[in-house]
Order: structure tokens, then sequence, then C-alpha cells
């Protein structure tokens, strides 16, 4: 079976999705497009051999879809998913699930009155083979009880319309995410301060900044933030045990040794660094759908991700501790 697949927005994300589905990913076709810009859409379905729709909410109502990308800008994604509900079909949407946990709580009540899982985010660094490695080893017990993690998140540069608050919001998003997932509990307070400003940030940026995660049951998490270190993307962390430490590098694929020096190369961008995590993401998605199952990240992760964000904006702004209260947990996401 062919799994019909509408993408909405065929900006960066959109196009690399649209990309990967056309080919690349077993049991599934882009079949239909919609982006504000009609011009870009014309020609990404033209090349996708898809139709291209004059609205979200005609793309989502029409046979022609099954199934639902949103990689549109943050703030459309909880009328689109919620549109997606509607018309009964499951949804990948990137992150922000929504820009508030106000708007999150709508679609998780929304879809807790479908009765089912409709919807997946896409914090696809838990398709990452490397995240999961880390994961399994912490789960396995390989290094006996987590006490603390460091962790490296870099950009090369952002565009200047980037602000401080992104690096929270669009960035350390995914780190709130992955420890969430990987030491699997909540994040219950979070600390964000900044540090010396960059030279190369643009006025009135701050950054970089350092953040630190409380977990539930005590686990320390310590993030480091830097969105302009010029050099390249770099992600990594290092968990660290009562017996042991597991760490995640950046990948390497080559080195090249030479005048007495060994140099590797830096990955340019998350989407070189995490193609991978991508292409898995959307496979085990599909994948699932064909026996009717979504078992990503799922609302209830969009929502807590959103409310550290929130938290996290405000200890910035105060350089304050800020706990994180976040509503009891609906059964659908236990
Ligand atoms: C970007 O929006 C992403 O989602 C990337 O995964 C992240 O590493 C980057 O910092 C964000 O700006």
């Amino acid at each position: 079976m062919t799994v019909n697949i509408g993408v909405i927005g065929t900006g960066s994300m959109g196009a690399d999705h649209i990309q990967k589905l056309s080919g690349r990913i077993a049991g599934a076709r882009v079949s239909a497009v919609f982006d504000v810009d009609r011009e870009r859409a014309a020609a990404v379905a033209e090349g996708a051999g898809a139709k291209a729709f004059d609205s979200a909410g005609e793309l989502i109502a029409s046979s022609d879809t099954d199934a639902v990308v949103i990689a549109s800008p943050g703030p459309l994604h909880p009328e689109q998913t919620l549109a997606c509900f509607a018309a009964g079909k499951p949804v990948l949407c990137e992150k922000p699930l929504g820009v508030t946990s106000d708007d999150c709580r709508t679609v998780l009540a929304a879809e807790v009155a479908t009765g089912r899982r409709l919807v997946q985010v896409g914090f696809m660094r838990r398709y990452d083979a490397g995240y999961r490695q880390v994961k399994a080893t912490v789960d396995g017990g390989g290094i006996g009880e987590a006490l603390l993690v460091h962790a490296v998140h870099r950009n090369p540069v952002v565009p200047d319309s980037f602000t401080a608050d992104m690096s929270m919001t669009d960035s350390v998003v995914h780190e709130f995410d992955t420890f969430r997932w990987l030491l699997g509990q909540e994040i219950a307070a979070v600390t964000v301060l900044a540090a010396k400003r960059s030279p190369r940030a643009a006025a009135g940026m701050r950054d970089p900044q350092v953040v630190l995660m409380e977990m539930t049951d005590g686990v320390l998490v310590e993030v480091e933030s830097f969105v302009n270190c010029q050099y390249g993307y770099d992600v990594r962390c290092e968990v660290v045990g009562s017996e042991g430490t597991v760490t995640l590098e950046n990948p390497v694929g080559t080195s090249l040794n030479t005048g007495g020096v060994r140099s590797q190369p830096v990955p340019g961008d998350f989407r070189a660094r995490f193609a991978h995590a991508y292409h898995e993401q959307l496979q085990e998605w599909i994948d699932g759908l064909s026996t009717g199952t979504v078992s990503g990240p799922s609302a209830w992760d969009g929502y807590a991700a959103t409310a550290v964000g929130e938290a996290a904006v405000r200890s910035l702004a105060t350089r304050g501790r800020m706990e994180v209260e976040l509503d009891d947990q609906p059964a659908l996401y236990r």
C-alpha cells in the first residue's frame, strides 16, 4: 500500500521532506503540496508529481491526501493540526506543536477527544542512531545510575531575525525533548544565563547561553547553546553515571592526517548532521501508518517542550530559576 502524503510548506524543511518522500521512503509518495508561495509550490509539485493546492485546508480535506506533513511556520501548526484531526488524518507536525503552551493544550484536548493518537511531533533526534545508542546504554544500566549530563548545541550562524529567546524555543527545544525522552523524566525546573556576548552575535542577541535543567528525579542537564560558533554544526552530549559515562560525539566521516596535524570535517548544518534521523523519522512514521499506529513523539511531548521553553524564556529575562508546572497527563499519552 502506498500512503499519499500532503505536505504543507515547501521551505527548507518541507522541501527536505518532499525530497525524501519522493523515492527514498518506502510505501509513500507526495500527492499534494501547499505553500503560500504559489510559484514555489507549483514548481515543487511538478517535480514531485503532486498536485498543488490553493489552501492548507483544501489539501487536508482532499481525497488525494491520506496523511499530512506540516512544515509551515510554527504559529500555523495548531490550526492545521486541528484540521487534520477533523479530517481524521494522521499528521507529522514539525516542531513546535504550538508556540504557546495554551496552543498546545488546545491540540491535546482535541486529540484526546478523537480517542486516538493522530499527531507525531518532528523531534527527529529520537531517530538518530547515536542518541538511540546513548539511550540504550543508559536504559541497560551500562553506566550505573545516570546523575548528570553535559551537552553542547552549536550552530555556525543564524539569520539576524533569530532572537535570544529562539535559542531556547527553536534550538534548545531539541534538548528539552531529547533529555525528557532519554532519561524518561520530566523537567522540573530550568535556569538560563547568557554568557559574555559573542562579537559575532547580531545587535540585541544574547549568545552564547547556558541552560541548566533539573529533572524530576534530580538528574542535572547542562546545555551550552551557541548559535554563532562560526566553525560548523556541533551537537554532543555526555551522560555521567555512577559507574561510567556515555558520550555522543559529533559524527566524523573521515580524518585527514597530514603535516603532523589530524583534521576532521564538521557538519555544515543540522540537515546534514541529522539527515539519517530525518529519514528514519519519516520511514518509521509511514511504516506505523500502514498498521494504524502513531508512536513517535506525541502531542504531550510537544506540549511539554513548549512549556519548558516558556519557562526558559522567563528565566533568560529574569536570570531566575523557573519551575515547570505541567498539567496532568491524559491517559492517551501514558
Ligand atoms: C533548527 O530550527 C533546528 O531545528 C535544528 O535541529 C537545531 O539544531 C537548530 O538549532 C535550530 O535552529
